[in-house]
């Protein structure tokens, strides 16, 4: 363990490595590197107890039950509700809806908000570094509805035109849906900027959170976004589940998207009365395991701090760059000045593929592909690139790994 590392972020980085199972397992004869994060985190001992214990001690379902186990279940699921509502500092319980991760949530306001707002020629504004989970749901209501997609462009180092921005707004726009963090780059956008300017025209901002989430502390009423939305399973918590936080007034107005149980109050063949938030937009028996697992995995966090794990993601994001970026052959994809934990690259005409396949053999994890983001990959002029993603687990040992096993990819290739 480096302990400079340790030092200047205040993070004890071998006890908690200690508190992840997976991060002791050997692949292919070397200890794992797992460098995949915006993909998935790892899971700490505690979130796996707490799932376990769900079963073996309270499983049963939800809102449902005036028996003793269902009480319990409920009450530990709306628990989990509530620490997700303090950790977002929502205002009400009633803003935070559990969904499967982001995908899902980004879905539901574009089909909920969407139906409801937007209409023929009206305009949806997203960005160029989007994830295809926030580009395909918002071209799907565009041919639902002929209201038409406009895409902010960015710059050859990954960063959003702002002035071009600015030229989109106008009064033909309905929603504008950015992600705060871009998997694929890594760049952080001015999203404060970003919901004022739409505020200043009444157009309500989607963040999607996905890799904002596990990296930057959000306060979503400081920073006014109408939604929010992230994974669970990028948090240290379990997949399959996720939240949207969505403001009030906005939930309020929005049809539900699914029908059947626990988003009703009174149904009759007539007509049904739907539930009041959140439970209108969540039909069916929920993930129960999950929220409560996601409930965990977020005060685990907050035990940490969010504050000292992005310092201490940004040491090794700065570290990787200048080691990793310092190899001939590298070129980064990807070079904003604000950034968090991506580390996306190319080597001459190596192809990222087998790129990943030869870290593979080193135990080194990381993604290799389009990352979800083939407008990304377009705009840059690369079919695929190789993404190496910290969490506050990783040591800069690690990334010397990586660098050293990068060296034996173009030795093998060169
Ligand atoms: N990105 C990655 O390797 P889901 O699959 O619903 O949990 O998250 C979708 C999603 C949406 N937005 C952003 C910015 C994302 O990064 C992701 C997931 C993973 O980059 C898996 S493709």
């Amino acid at each position: 363990m480096n302990t400079q590392t340790q030092k200047v972020s205040g993070l004890d980085v071998a006890a908690i490595r200690q508190e992840f199972p997976i991060l002791s397992e050997q692949v292919n004869g070397k200890p794992l590197v797992y460098l995949d994060n915006a993909a998935t985190s790892q899971k700490p001992q505690c979130v796996i107890d707490t799932i376990n214990h769900y079963y073996a001690a309270q499983n049963s379902n939800v809102h449902r039950g005036v028996h003793y186990l269902s009480q319990l279940a409920t009450r530990e699921y709306e628990g989990a509700r509530d620490i997700i509502k303090k950790f977002l500092n929502a205002a009400s319980d009633k803003e935070i809806i559990f969904t499967k991760g982001t995908t899902d949530a980004i879905n539901l306001v574009a089909m909920s908000y969407g139906r409801k707002f937007i209409k023929e020629g009206d305009e949806i504004i997203i960005s160029a570094m989007e994830h295809h989970a926030n580009i395909v749901p918002w071209q799907m209501l565009c041919e639902q509805t002929g209201a038409v997609l406009r895409v902010i462009p960015m710059n050859d180092d990954g960063e959003l035109l702002m002035e071009e921005y600015e030229k989109l707004l106008s009064p033909k726009t309905k929603i504008v849906a950015v992600a705060y963090v871009s998997n694929s780059l890594g760049t952080i956008n001015p999203v404060h900027r970003i919901i004022e300017l739409a505020h200043a025209q009444d157009v309500p901002v989607l963040i999607d959170g996905a890799q904002s989430a596990p990296h930057l502390k959000v306060d979503v009423r400081e920073l006014d976004c109408d939604f929010y939305a992230f994974s669970g399973h990028k948090v240290c918590g379990p997949t399959g589940i996720g939240v949207l936080y969505g403001k009030q007034q906005w939930l309020e107005q929005m049809p539900p998207v699914q029908g059947g149980g626990d988003m009703i109050k009174v149904v009759t063949f007539e007509k049904t009365t739907y539930n009041d938030l959140p439970y209108k937009l969540e039909a069916g028996t929920p993930h129960i395991e999950g929220g409560i697992g996601l409930g965990r995995a977020i005060q685990y966090l907050e035990s940490i701090g969010l504050d000292k794990i992005a310092a201490y993601e940004h040491e090794l994001l700065e570290y990787a760059t200048e080691v990793i970026g310092g190899i001939k052959g590298v070129r980064l994809i990807g070079t904003a000045n604000q950034k968090a934990s991506v580390l996306s690259f190319v080597i001459d005409d190596i192809h990222p593929h087998d790129i990943g396949t030869i870290l593979d053999q080193e135990g080194i994890a990381v993604r290799a592909g389009h990352h979800c983001a083939q407008p990304v990959m377009k705009r840059f002029g690369v079919p695929a690139t190789a993404r190496a993603s910290f969490a506050f687990y990783n040591t800069k040992e690690e990334i010397d790994a990586l660098a050293t096993a990068l060296q034996k990819v173009i030795e093998v290739f060169g």
